[in-house]
């Protein structure tokens, strides 16, 4: 086994927790101290830094939540001095505010850290190239990658998203050994290469993909290595916690959550509880020790399980498994977070629109198509094609800047969209991973 820090990675366990307890007691008391946010939600839940005798005691503390972050927008939660913030990032909103995340140095240096031990423990490093088509600027994952493997000393191709022939060109001249991407945009990489006449397998050096942003299946992974002779890995992260982080390692069995970064717990989503290890539930992360945005219980929203047992590759840190599903009604749409809340709050600031609609989600190929359906108010119908034109591209513009997020947007007589008398049932997801 290669790790990329050794003495962390196979650190005891017990010297891990006993760090993990350390690093913990010293974040509750900087945020008490220093937080106008935490002291106050730390004083609403009657517990004081002083409570916290073991790492179990975290459970003492309170949650936060995403909306902690929108209501807070874009920064006043943050707990670093303005001139120490180095770096932001936006993801996508959910009531029409994104969520704003900061970083300072020491918080960048981390995250990179981290991606250089998930990296390493991928069996990259010195002499591979990268490619990465994770998209670059305000989503976290393209600029994560990049300074992950720049740090292990590998090449970085950075060639974002998009313009996939090119890209296919560019990995077969630069000869790229690994690829980080959303995994249906790695089956579309596929795809497009085959279109050309060029077969992944056996005409370029691609051996490996670090792949994330949203869920994938074992049944990928083996379609993945059968057409295109490359071993994906599972990537995993949010924004809040700083972007792409943890990934598998060469045994692929969970994903390594790095101890003396972040402290994972698994509860009841509907009691808070703290589940027992292996139980499944939803994922409560504590990153512990950033800087510019501190997160502790956050509610990520995601479902999984803690894997505690010695991994095969002989790292000792806890693993988590494949996420199996939200505990909210988030879609995930081309890697990108979208909230159906999101798609409503746009349409209701459009007059012409009468609030009925319906998102439909689908696998064309390998990448998600997203269409809205949406009901035009009866005073904006109308029998000229060009007036309906020029609604449906209103929206569709509306809806892109709002989700940043391609959209289809499909115009429905009044009255013709369903109608509910209880919940609504908005979306019809018929995507098979
Ligand atoms: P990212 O840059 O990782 O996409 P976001 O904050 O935009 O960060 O999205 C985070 C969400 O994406 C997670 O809460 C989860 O729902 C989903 N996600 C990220 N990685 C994975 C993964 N490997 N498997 C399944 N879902 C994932
Ligand atoms: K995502
Ligand atoms: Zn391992």
């Amino acid at each position: 086994m290669h790790c990329w820090d050794p003495r962390i990675e196979t650190m005891p366990k017990e010297d891990l927790q006993k760090l993990q307890y350390r690093l913990l007691k010293t974040l509750v008391y900087r945020l008490y101290s220093f937080s106008e946010f935490y002291h106050r939600r730390m004083k609403e839940a009657g517990v004081h830094p002083d409570d916290i005798r073991t790492l179990s005691d975290i459970r003492l503390l309170p949650f936060m939540y995403k909306h902690d972050l929108r209501d807070n927008y874009p920064n006043r939660i943050f707990c670093a001095p303005h001139d120490e913030v180095v770096r932001y990032h936006v993801s996508s909103g959910t009531t029409g505010k994104p969520t704003v995340v900061g970083y300072t140095r020491k918080d960048l240096d981390l995250w990179t850290t981290s991606l250089a031990r998930a990296l390493t423990s991928c069996g990259l490093g010195r002499g591979d190239v990268i490619q990465v088509s994770y998209g670059y600027g305000l989503f976290t994952g393209g600029l994560g990658l990049h300074y992950g493997a720049e740090r292990i000393g590998a090449a970085v191709l950075p060639t974002s998203v998009g313009n996939t022939e090119r890209q296919i060109e560019l990995m077969q001249d630069l000869k790229a050994t690994a690829i980080a991407c959303t995994p249906s945009y790695l089956i579309h990489i596929g795809e497009a290469a085959e279109r050309m006449g060029i077969s992944i397998k056996n005409d370029t050096d691609l051996r490996s993909a670090i792949i994330g942003a949203e869920p994938w299946s074992e049944s990928m992974r083996t379609r993945i290595y059968e057409t295109m002779g490359v071993k994906a890995y599972n990537i995993y992260g949010t924004s809040e916690i700083s972007g792409p982080m943890f990934s598998e390692c060469t045994a692929q069995q969970g994903i390594h959550i790095w101890g003396d970064i972040a402290y994972p717990e698994i509860i009841d989503p509907v009691t808070g509880e703290v589940l027992e290890s292996g139980e499944s539930g939803e994922l409560v992360m504590t990153v512990l020790q950033k800087e510019a945005l501190p997160m502790i219980r956050y509610r990520i929203g995601d479902i999984t399980r803690i894997d505690d047992e010695p991994c095969a590759c002989g790292r000792t840190h806890p693993r988590i498994q494949r996420i199996t599903g939200r505990v909210d009604d988030m879609l995930i749409i081309r890697g990108i977070n979208v909230f159906p809340s999101a798609v409503e709050h746009a349409l209701l600031g459009i007059p012409e629109l009468a609030g009925h609609f319906l998102i439909e989600v689908d696998r064309k190929g390998s990448l998600d198509d997203m269409i809205v359906r949406v009901e035009v108010a009866p005073e904006a119908f109308s029998d000229r094609i060009n007036d309906l034109i020029n609604i449906k591209k209103k929206v569709e513009h509306t809806l892109k800047s709002a989700l940043n997020v391609a959209v289809v947007v499909e115009l429905a007589e009044p009255g013709s969209l369903p109608r509910f008398e209880g919940k609504a049932k908005r979306v019809i997801d018929r995507r098979v991973i």
